[in-house]
């Protein structure tokens, strides 16, 4: 393996850069440009004070150097981290004239996947590095920390090494298939592989919480036109993110962004106000409002106090249509100027949450924002083994896995012989493996390495 060297920190100034270099020519390229301690001299994960220099002997800079020595560092081999001075120039010219002494820059992502390729991590945790790295809440990062450290994993390789328990058992009847014989008790065989469904399920279920953790669960503002749902966004992420104005039919595209609610990350989208409408864009909007709908977990549905009430029922029917399978809060807004005794009554009749605000001014939006985080039911991600699915790779490779074992189970269940259910087995085991990389062709790690930076 060439070395390879990259800055490692964000690209621009900064107090310190590091710069990593890392292969087996680590130490005596780095040395080439190195005044101080001599490398071969120094113990593993060691830092020292020296200078580094250029290929005339020119003074770069002052810098400190980290060595972690094969096999115990990050890539698994020679590690040099040189932390210098965060001057763009400096950083430029270290790694030139590292390059000029022998190493190649890396490729995005290029260290994780010698870590991954020297069997530091496997696929799923070196995936969630850059979740670590991208993690914008507590809840996110929670649940990255711990694929990262290997909770996924681990319970990947169980249901693995069960399956492989199971498999070889049927396989070794194939052996004897002559005499007829058998070692798997096909009741016991049930049983298991019922209880693999059972938490692959489980792990494939937790993705549509686990996108919205690492995501931002959506929640989509709707309601007639003027009813003040851009002023509710504005004041809901307190930035003047959508124009406002007493003008109907302001909004015309879908507007979103997210904010850090409760510890969870909270996707909120303002849509075009629904109404009947014969311009052709408004219309499009509106189209637009109700995709949105569907694809919310929550719809915050904003009523209009100072509107004539007879309209409510007629909306309700069209939120109901959209929103069978999701939560609904009415928002009554603008409270300060109308009357919401009549409007609540008429909304407890339908059965659904009701929030009374101003949006204007502020009122109610705390309570408000409580209710949406009670509604949301993130799971609690504090639980140091919880092991919640974010990534969609995974998640389909969970489903694919998933009806394999159907296919076993029902194998079992009309007595498919032997050597047709250790295939379903296998294809099991085949979807479980390719999560966590066991089983991996080049275009997915070029794939997945892809989408790392250079540095990482
Ligand atoms: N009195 C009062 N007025 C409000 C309140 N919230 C919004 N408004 C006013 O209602 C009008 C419409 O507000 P918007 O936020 O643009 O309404 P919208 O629902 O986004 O409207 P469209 O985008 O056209 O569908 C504006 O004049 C707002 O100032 C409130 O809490 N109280
Ligand atoms: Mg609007």
């Amino acid at each position: 393996m060439d070395t390879i060297c990259a800055v490692s920190t964000p690209h621009g100034m900064g107090g310190i850069a590091v710069i990593r270099v890392s292969g087996d020519e680590a130490l005596d390229i780095v040395q080439q440009r190195w005044q101080g301690m001599s490398l071969c001299e120094m113990a593993s994960h060691t830092a020292h004070l020296g200078h580094i220099i250029d290929s005339q002997g020119e003074l770069l800079d002052e810098a400190v150097l980290t060595l972690f020595r094969a096999p115990n560092s990050f890539t698994g081999e020679d590690v040099v981290e040189i932390s210098c001075h965060g001057s763009m120039w400096i950083q430029q010219q270290i790694v030139s004239t590292l390059i000029d002494a022998g190493c190649r820059a890396a490729t995005g992502g290029e260290f994780t996947q010698r870590a991954f390729a020297n069997g530091k991590l496997d696929l799923s945790q070196a995936e969630a590095i850059a979740d670590v790295i991208a993690s914008q809440s507590r809840a996110s990062h929670h649940v990255a920390m711990n694929q990262m450290r290997g909770a996924f994993s681990r319970q990947l390789s169980s249901l693995r090494s069960q399956l492989l328990q199971f498999v070889s058992l049927i396989e070794l009847e194939l052996d004897f298939s002559e005499e007829d014989v058998t070692f798997a008790d096909r009741s016991r065989l049930t049983t298991l592989a019922t209880e693999i469904k059972k938490v692959i399920d489980s792990l494939a279920g937790s993705y549509q919480a686990g996108n919205a953790i690492k995501n931002g669960l959506p929640v989509t503002i709707v309601g007639p036109t003027n009813a003040g749902k851009s002023t509710l966004l504005n004041t809901l992420l307190g930035d003047d993110r959508a124009l406002v104005s007493d003008i109907k039919g302001t909004t015309r595209d879908v507007i979103e962004d997210t904010i850090v609610m409760g510890g969870a990350l909270i996707r909120f989208i303002d849509t075009a106000g629904i109404r009947e409408s014969s311009d052709v864009i408004e219309s499009m909007g509106i189209e637009r409002s109700f995709k949105k709908m569907d694809e919310a977990r929550i719809v915050l549905w904003v009523v209009d106090a100072t509107a004539p009430i007879a309209e409510l029922e007629d909306f309700y029917k069209q939120i109901a249509e959209h929103c069978q399978d999701k939560a609904v809060i009415a928002v009554v807004n603008k409270i300060d100027s109308g009357d919401t005794q009549a409007i609540v009554k008429k909304l407890k009749g339908l059965d659904i949450k009701i929030a009374e605000i101003s949006a204007r001014k502020g009122t109610g939006v705390d309570q408000l924002k409580q209710e949406i985080i009670t509604t949301a039911a993130l799971p609690q991600v504090t639980d140091e083994n919880a092991v919640i699915v974010t990534n969609a790779r995974h998640y389909h490779a969970l489903v694919r896995a998933s009806e394999a074992i159907d296919r076993t189970l029902q194998g079992l269940a009309t007595g498919l012989s032997g050597d047709l259910v250790s295939q379903d087995i296998r294809e099991c085991m085949h979807y479980l493996g390719e999560i966590t990389g066991e089983i991996s062709t080049d275009d997915i790690l070029g794939e997945i390495f892809a989408h790392f930076c250079i540095g990482k």
